[in-house]
């Protein structure tokens, strides 16, 4: 994207703020609206540009707000759309915008058009969702006589048969989450214009869930294909069927003519798409499409994953420099990236990537670097601005996550794993890891709350809290504040081109970024050793200034990198 008037978000930070954990304001143990508003001084003293809001829509809560029950109101847990509309206005008086999420792969099981649909067979919203018979020969019920052979991502099949009416439905995640059938233009019109009713409510865009997977691979008859099973596998891969299906295209072209087009500003849009390639994503992100503005991709957040996401191996820093670098290389001329390492469903990266015990300060702020000087939007997730860490918790019972208990139970039952191996899994893997409380400061509940949370607080907020590191000059926080003004001022962060260097160096992420005259060279040391850089054009960079260092003492630029260290440099 080199045009003059590149979109503001490509020099924008955005913040994700996942609600139930964030800040909670009347001492319930759960996070809330006022609890946001109550925060905001952070975020505009961190300098981010605008905050994406987990869902605080109606929902049972089976999996934590993103199974909506009402698309057009706030859960009471989290407060009213008095409260709603009163965080907006803050936040776009201190010159931020607020994104909301639109999760319309799937509703909850308990939203009115589910249960009109389910209530029999030839409802008028029957075909809002996915129906269908037994497998045929099969009595409803049996095993293996779901329509297909598909896993949940929660564990489990991806059919429950509703015995009322005797057919199944669809539900790629849990079985209190039905997939929505986008093929009925009903339900589009349906989502479109609920989407416009958030707009002119004021809302300046949408993170997008799983918005990859609406489009299913249905076949002229109405059936759908079964998976492959994989060795070891209980259930087929539905993902070739239902990720980045034949409508997919079409109905994001929809959506962008029905809700975006015509508005005095165009929203910010992110698509989170599990699975999607580099070339999809060039399709996707191109502005001449009208789709979305970017997408969440997860090439990085699976590279220590071995034969599941339990089961993780260290990451070979090689592996991560090729994936990202293609991603950089492959929408370096059409479409945007987005940048991230944590979300509420990844666990922490200094605990993942970085060295949360020693070394915890300068990985983080290593880590921070190396992502936000590539080409594309940052996401902070919150608390990752603090440098928190996993919650290393103990005991199943400190898990709340569905995707987590979910596979726990299920292992056990079918016997795939002790206990104590499954519990390794989730203190690595766990969705928990990203939920803990924000550590707003070193009291009894971390300053979330002034009761005991929903979800546990880790311990070491004693020493790791938003109170310390705003009177800590050298804390991740003021450094995350430095990071954030560097591309809101310098223009070669956000619209540079990308090179990367050092492919093949197993310790060092070096690569450089151009604009015009502007050089900028961003090196970060990925071990707690020592590691000299040896670049061809060292002698270009000898007088260079270092603009970002996140250790306090500044070296020569030949000196060896130290621990984590991390290293910006400017010329031209
Ligand atoms: O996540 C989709 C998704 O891909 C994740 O479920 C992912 O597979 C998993 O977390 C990695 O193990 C989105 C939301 O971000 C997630 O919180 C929801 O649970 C999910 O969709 C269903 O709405
Ligand atoms: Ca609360």
């Amino acid at each position: 994207m080199t045009s003059p008037a590149a979109p503001w978000w490509t020099s924008a930070v955005v913040y994700q703020v996942y609600p139930r954990s964030f800040a909670d304001s009347n001492g319930d143990g759960i996070g809330d609206l006022r609890g946001v508003a109550g925060k905001l001084d952070h975020l505009e003293l961190l300098g981010v540009d605008v905050i994406w809001l987990s869902p605080v829509y109606p929902s049972p809560q089976d999996d934590a707000g993103y199974d909506i029950s009402d698309y057009r109101g706030i859960d009471p847990v989290f407060g009213t759309l008095e409260d709603f509309d009163a965080l907006l206005v803050d936040v776009h008086a201190r010159g931020m915008k607020l994104v909301m999420d639109l999760v319309v792969n799937h509703t909850s099981d308990e939203h009115p058009w589910f249960v009109e649909s389910r209530s029999s067979r030839d409802n008028p919203k029957r075909d809002w969702y996915w129906w269908r018979p037994a497998r045929p020969h099969m009595e409803p019920g049996a095993p293996g006589a779901e329509p297909t052979n598909w896993g949940s991502a929660f564990s489990g099949p991806a059919w429950d048969l509703d015995q009322a009416t005797g057919e199944y439905y669809l539900h790629l995640f849990s079985r209190k989450q039905p997939d929505l059938n986008w093929e009925n233009p009903e339900v589009r019109a349906a989502i479109h214009a609920m989407m416009r009713w958030w707009l002119d409510r004021g809302v300046d865009g949408f993170r997008m869930d799983v918005i990859n997977f609406i489009s299913k691979d249905v076949r002229a008859d109405g059936s759908l294909p079964d998976g492959v099973v994989r060795a070891g596998a209980r259930y087929g891969d539905g993902h070739p069927h239902f990720s980045c299906g034949p409508r997919i295209h079409e109905y994001l072209q929809e959506m962008n003519r029905e809700v975006f087009a015509g508005r005095r500003e165009r929203p910010l849009t992110v698509g989170e798409m599990p699975g999607v390639t580099v070339d999809q994503a060039v399709l996707f992100t191109d502005p001449a499409r009208a789709e979305v503005d970017m997408v969440f991709q997860f090439e990085h957040v699976g590279l220590d994953h071995g034969a599941s996401k339990w089961d993780v191996h260290p990451l070979r820093l090689t592996d991560l420099k090729a994936s990202l670098g293609r991603w950089q290389a492959g929408l370096a001329d059409v479409g945007w990236n987005s940048l991230y390492w944590d979300n509420h469903d990844q666990p922490r990266i200094v605990s993942r990537f970085g060295d949360d015990g020693e070394h915890r300060v300068r990985s983080a702020t290593m880590l921070a670097t190396v992502l936000h000087l590539h080409r594309g939007t940052p996401y902070v997730y919150q608390g990752e601005e603090l440098g928190m860490t996993n919650a290393h918790f103990e005991r199943i019972d400190d898990y709340r996550d569905i995707e987590s208990l979910n596979h726990y139970a299920e292992a056990l039952t079918h016997g795939l794993a002790d206990p104590g191996a499954l519990l390794a899994g989730l203190r690595a893997s766990s969705r928990d890891n990203a939920r803990t409380p924000v550590q707003w400061d070193g009291t009894e509940y971390a300053g979330f709350s002034t009761v005991e949370p929903w979800i546990a607080v880790n311990p070491n907020h004693l020493e790791i809290n938003a109170a310390v590191q705003h009177d800590d000059p050298g804390s991740v926080f003021h450094f995350y504040r430095r990071l954030i003004a560097l591309r809101h001022t310098e223009p070669a962060v956000a619209l540079g081109t990308f090179t990367m260097l050092l492919a093949d160096d197993a310790a060092v992420y070096a690569f450089r970024r151009r604009l015009g005259e502007t050089r900028l060279l961003v090196l970060g040391n990925f071990t707690a050793t020592e590691q000299t850089v040896a670049l061809d054009d060292a002698d270009a960079w000898a007088g260079a200034e270092l603009v970002l260092g996140n250790y306090p003492e500044v070296v020569g630029f030949d000196a060896p990198l130290r621990p984590w260290e991390s290293r910006v440099f400017r010329r031209g």
